[in-house]
């Protein structure tokens, strides 16, 4: 399917099993808006209620008709299925609506697919998409080579009973692994330059969160206040999953204390696990911080589930027991008094005209971070000059004076810096 290139929107219908969810309702908008994130037209949406699925057609025999009815009538090109199902479910719909059918895991990695903008995202979504593939593929193309005319005789030696579809099987294994391998690789170097950073002790905070929270938002107005000038401004939309790859800033706060704050994929319930996995390199930002935040849009009703999903994913990442910030962004919308900081939560807006809901949230992010620092003195000798530089960089130098033994200087430092150094403590 190519909806990319093409002017008008593509006309679809979405349908949904509800299975006595109290949150179906929310499931379904959260599918209209996928769809809709996928440059697709939602002209209607069907539902069913039922105790369980029909196991090979989803949907009960009369609902598939008059689902068949509508489609033909709102001229649909395609029908947009709730949940995840399985290949013959999907042949089965297929033949009998004479229509498309994408299920909610197709259409996340085609939106995946259409957002990646670097090599590495789109080389991850690729992967996503293949190990989707794989257990689909279709047996109808199982048709033996053998028996096939015109095909050469190139075949011949991989063995008279070998069809089609197993072939296939085996290219699309060989180019999964292609790509984990060379995703690897990259990983590889990712986790180097992470080792690196934590040798320099700068410490790494983390934006998590449903996708359209305002994640970008905030790292840009933390950027906008505090980063390099040369920093580039991370994309917002109004869309789901606008941020695919993750982004990663240095900021500096006043008294010199510096943090790198990185950005990266939203999440959406029923996040399919392929992509869970095959972004895991990009996620890792995320896993390796000494701090996250998790944004939620204070302003949508289903923002508990929204939390809930969450932390579910995180935990599916293998991410659990790095210290938390709650933001609960966008208060503006619903007209409440901010920013109000409780606890580890902050209700704020990252519209705010004013300085005053960023400036609560870098300070928060300051008291935990920064909570291990010590202030000391140390007379470093004249000929280390590289470790004088180096916390001129790295740490808050308060004071310097020169003495016979070498530069004596108030510093406020973190305890590992500290412990690298502690020869020179006076
Ligand atoms: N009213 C209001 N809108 C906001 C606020 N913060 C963000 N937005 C809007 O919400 C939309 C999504 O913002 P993003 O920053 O792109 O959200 P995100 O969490 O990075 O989303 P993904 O990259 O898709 O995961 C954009 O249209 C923003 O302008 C806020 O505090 N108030
Ligand atoms: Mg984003």
């Amino acid at each position: 399917m190519d909806t990319k290139f093409t002017n008008q929107p593509t006309r679809v219908i979405t349908i949904g099993l509800n299975l006595n969810d109290p949150h179906f309702d929310y499931s379904i908008k959260e599918l209209n808006a996928l769809a809709q994130a996928n440059h697709m037209q939602v002209v209607t949406t069907v539902t069913q209620k039922l105790d369980h699925p029909f196991a090979g057609t989803y949907f009960g025999p009369g609902k598939i008709k008059s689902l068949k009815e509508i489609a033909e009538a709102q001229k649909a090109q395609y029908i947009i299925v709730n949940d995840e199902l399985t290949p013959s479910q999907i042949r089965n719909l297929e033949k009998m609506t004479g229509k498309d059918i994408i299920d909610r895991t197709g259409l996340i990695l085609e939106i995946f697919a259409n957002q990646a903008r670097t090599k590495e995202a789109k080389l991850q979504v690729k992967l996503a998409r293949l190990e989707y593939q794989l257990p689909r593929l279709r047996t109808s193309a199982s048709v033996r080579l053998d028996q096939q005319t015109g095909n050469g005789g190139g075949y011949t030696n991989r063995g008279s009973g070998e069809t089609l579809l197993e072939m296939r099987r085996r290219t699309l294994g060989r180019q999964i692994n292609n790509i984990r391998h060379h995703l690897k690789s990259v990983n590889k170097t990712k986790k180097v330059q992470s080792h690196q950073r934590k040798k320099m002790t700068i410490p790494t905070v983390a934006l998590v969160g449903y996708t359209n929270a305002g994640k970008s938002t905030i790292l840009n107005q933390l950027v906008k206040r505090w980063g390099t000038n040369e920093s580039k401004r991370a994309l917002v939309k109004n869309m789901l999953f606008a941020t695919l790859s993750t982004e990663v800033r240095k900021l500096t706060l006043p008294n010199n204390r510096k943090f790198l704050l990185s950005d990266t994929v939203g999440f959406v319930s029923k996040l399919p696990h392929e992509l869970i996995s095959a972004f895991q390199s990009t996620l890792s930002e995320a896993a390796n911080a000494d701090l996250l935040i998790q944004v939620v849009d204070y302003s949508d009703p289903n923002r508990q589930l929204m939390m809930k999903t969450t932390m579910k994913t995180l935990k599916k990442m293998g991410i659990h027991g790095i210290p938390m910030i709650t933001v609960f962004n966008k208060a503006d919308k619903v007209g409440k008094h901010y920013p109000v900081q409780e606890g580890n939560s902050l209700i704020m807006s990252a519209q705010d005209p004013t300085n005053r809901s960023i400036n609560a949230l870098v300070k928060m992010i300051e008291q935990r971070i920064y909570r291990n620092y010590i202030t000391v003195n140390l007379v470093i000798p004249y000929n280390q000059g590289q470790i004088i530089s180096y916390l001129n960089t790295h740490a808050d130098v308060l004071k310097a004076k020169y003495s016979a033994k070498g530069t004596q200087i108030k510093v406020n430092l973190p305890k590992p810096m500290l412990d690298r150094i502690s020869q020179y403590q006076i």
